[in-house]
């Protein structure tokens, strides 16, 4: 049964159990309608508890009925009727309430919830706004300045924060469904928030900076900017009608293109971990992970499966490197202690989990060993021999490499079918992307297994197959050139980098490569320049910067001149360099428009794209927008270079 009910004494508890997430389906909706009908003519009934079965609280409206024809009830209509019931309603709230989910615990009463759950309206992160009265209620219940928040910015609060706002009425110390049943026997019929009077704004500085700050952070997309109107509207009119204008203004976005794209890369995101799903084959539980190499790459890696809850020894090859390793992923614990990321004990616990080695026999039990070390063949080859004399057969040993050749890696040992790559992006930590490169030799429980720990670290996984520069960092290097050919055809890199910022991106290639370093890439080059087809175009500026020692931001001058307290300025001593370089290949300088920049750059990703998929290195189109949005922020509203080819660029 979608939605049940049983009756405890007096109190009737509506139980909600439509898996995964228990979204408002057409079937829940139905439901929850024939239980507010039942609930409200049996006179035995005294109060309502509503609650859900499996791992969460109501997540959502269904996200798959969007772009189907309406069935009724629909949500926002369905929510009005329990407001209205004569009945008190109390939601017992675990796991991820979201959106429509609370939404729905809005219309309820009273709220209780358990100290893990989480609540947010996310809506905005779908191109969408709250649709069925949360842009009205939640201002009669919180503070507009903190309503904004959640509304505009998507982001979720924890149970605790959720109390401190007037949010929930309560947190479950320890029987959830038992304590909520206990607040509906206690409970009195409380005034609808509709028919309560909005919170008036107390800080108009506050809610000033709050809504700047979203409308500067939301760049091109236009559902953050509708939230703060619908917001403004339930500041300014009765409930009534600012229920219909958000409903109006819901279905404007749902409608839209921005919309269609936001719901395109949510469940792209989602099937990209299919390529793990390997029929019969399950993957092997992992209790034990050791990486190699302290650096910024390795710290990061350590931090980030300690913060999956993952014991960790960290191996540097003397005492001074390993304690320098140490001191980062410490350092970086800390910060996602200060930043919530982490509960008190779980930092505790991190902490206790981890543990520092100059010796692979620290390794022994290791059910994982990732590799972190110097970007050299010779180096990571020789780590990876004396790895797999130290570790378990049956251990998987994987490569952090971000363009080595991995099946020459693999034929290096004599357990090649054991060997991964496992390509993090940097700061590993933070960033969601992992890309899972399957060697030719790789088995496929090693395969599943790799995914099921991206999962487990909260990754988003991609699988890709060898080849220089794997998925990202290929397509980035493509487009790159491209954006260097401009420079020598008369564009100048920050009106290059003006053209991607205005498309949506969050900085431009230059300014990344900047940030970056360009000796990276200049390192590279230099490893490719023996082997590289002399036959394509070639632009020299960015080794000719490096010849003059400007790496970028670190060293106050690349592309950008950073002199002015770290600003990123167009630098005259570039422009220079670029205007002789035109001329010393002959080149006539000419105007590039922001469209005909953006036409060369989406062109050029989307050709390395189609080439990528036709290797076999890319598993779909959805594949490589999941990437680009995750790796490079490829503006999400989009929906990635791959759908967006479909819209008008
Ligand atoms: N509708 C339908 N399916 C959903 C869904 C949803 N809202 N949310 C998740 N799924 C599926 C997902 O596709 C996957 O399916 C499975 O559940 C597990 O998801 C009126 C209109 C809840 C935090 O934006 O953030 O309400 O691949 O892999 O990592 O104002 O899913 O297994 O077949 O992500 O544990 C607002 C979106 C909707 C929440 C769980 N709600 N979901 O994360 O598992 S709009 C959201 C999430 C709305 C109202 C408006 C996450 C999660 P499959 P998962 P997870």
């Amino acid at each position: 049964m979608t939605v049940s009910l049983q009756k405890h004494g007096q109190i009737a508890v509506v139980t909600i159990d439509n898996p995964p997430v228990n979204a408002t389906s057409h079937a829940v909706r139905l439901g929850l309608q024939n239980a507010l009908h039942q609930t409200t003519q049996d006179d035995d009934v005294q109060s309502v508890v509503l609650h859900c079965a499996g791992r969460t609280f109501v997540a959502g409206a269904d996200i798959t009925e969007f772009g189907a024809p309406p069935q009724d009830p629909s949500l926002p209509d369905l929510l009005a009727q329990i407001e209205a019931a004569p009945k008190p309603w109390v939601a017992a709230i675990h796991g991820t309430s979201l959106g429509g989910g609370l939404e729905t615990a809005l219309v309820c009463h009273y709220r209780i919830a358990d100290p893990a759950a989480k609540l947010a309206l996310p809506e905005v992160t779908l191109g969408l706004i709250p649709g069925a009265g949360g842009t009205v209620r939640l201002p009669r219940l919180i503070a507009p300045e903190q309503a904004v928040e959640m509304i505009a910015g998507g982001k979720p609060v924890t149970a605790a924060r959720a109390l401190e706002l007037g949010l929930i009425d309560q947190i479950a110390s320890a029987d959830l469904l038992g304590e909520a049943i206990a607040l509906a026997e206690g409970a009195t019929r409380r005034a609808p928030l509709t028919m309560r009077p909005f919170i008036a704004v107390t800080s108009q500085d506050t809610w000033d900076n709050a809504a700047q700050k979203i409308k500067t952070k939301a760049r091109g997309q236009t559902s953050p900017i509708a939230a703060i109107t619908a917001l403004e509207n339930a500041l300014k009119m009765d409930a009534p009608a600012a229920l219909a204008a958000e409903r109006a203004l819901f279905e404007e976005l749902r409608d839209s293109d921005q919309c269609k794209a936001l719901r395109h890369i949510f469940f792209a995101e989602r099937a990209t971990a299919q390529a793990g799903r390997i029929k019969g084959v399950a993957a092997t539980p992992l209790s034990q992970v050791g990486v190699v190499g302290g650096g910024t790459m390795g710290a990061g890696i350590a931090a980030a499966c300690l913060l999956a809850g993952y014991p960790v020894t960290l191996i540097e090859r003397n005492n001074e490197a390993a304690v320098a390793g140490r001191d980062r992923v410490l350092a970086t614990l800390d910060q996602s202690l200060k930043r919530g990321v982490l509960t008190t004990a779980a930092h505790l616990q991190a902490v206790e989990n981890f543990h520092i080695s100059t010796n692979y026999t620290a390794l022994s039990d290791a059910d994982l060993v990732i590799e972190a070390v110097f970007e050299d063949m010779q180096v990571k080859i020789d780590v990876l021999t004396a790895l797999e004399a130290a570790v378990r057969p049956d251990a998987i040993l994987a490569t952090n490499t971000s363009y080595l050749d991995i099946n020459v890696m693999a034929a290096a040992l004599t357990r090649p079918s054991r060997v991964i790559g496992l390509h993090f992006f940097s700061p590993a930590h933070i960033m969601k992307l992992l890309e899972i490169v399957v060697t030719d030799s790789v088995d496929d429980q090693t395969t599943a297994t790799a995914f099921a720990f991206a999962k487990r670290l909260k990754k988003i996984a991609v699988r890709a197959k060898v080849g220089e520069g794997f998925i990202a960092n290929r397509i980035m290097s493509a487009y790159r050139r491209e954006a260097e050919y401009m420079l020598e055809d008369g564009a100048m890199p920050w009106d290059i980098d003006t053209a991607m910022r205005k498309f949506g991106f969050p900085m431009g290639i230059f300014e990344m490569q900047d940030l970056a370093g360009l000796d990276i890439s200049w390192a590279m080059r230099k490893r490719l320049n023996a082997t590289r087809d002399r036959t394509q175009r070639y632009v020299d500026i960015g080794d000719k910067l490096c010849e003059g020692g400007h790496f970028g931001r670190k060293t106050g001058r690349g592309y950008y001149d950073y002199s002015d307290s770290g600003k990123a300025r167009p630098s005259a001593e570039t422009r220079a360099l670029i205007m002789a370089e035109s001329r010393r290949k002959g080149i006539t300088r000419v105007q590039i428009s922001d469209k005909a920049i953006m036409a060369r750059i989406l062109g050029r990703i989307r050709s390395e794209a189609a080439m990528l998929l036709h290797e076999g290195i890319a598993r779909c189109a959805d594949d490589i927008d999941v990437v680009m949005v995750n790796a490079f922020g490829f503006p999400r509203w989009t929906g990635g270079p791959m759908f967006h080819t479909s819209g008008q660029d």
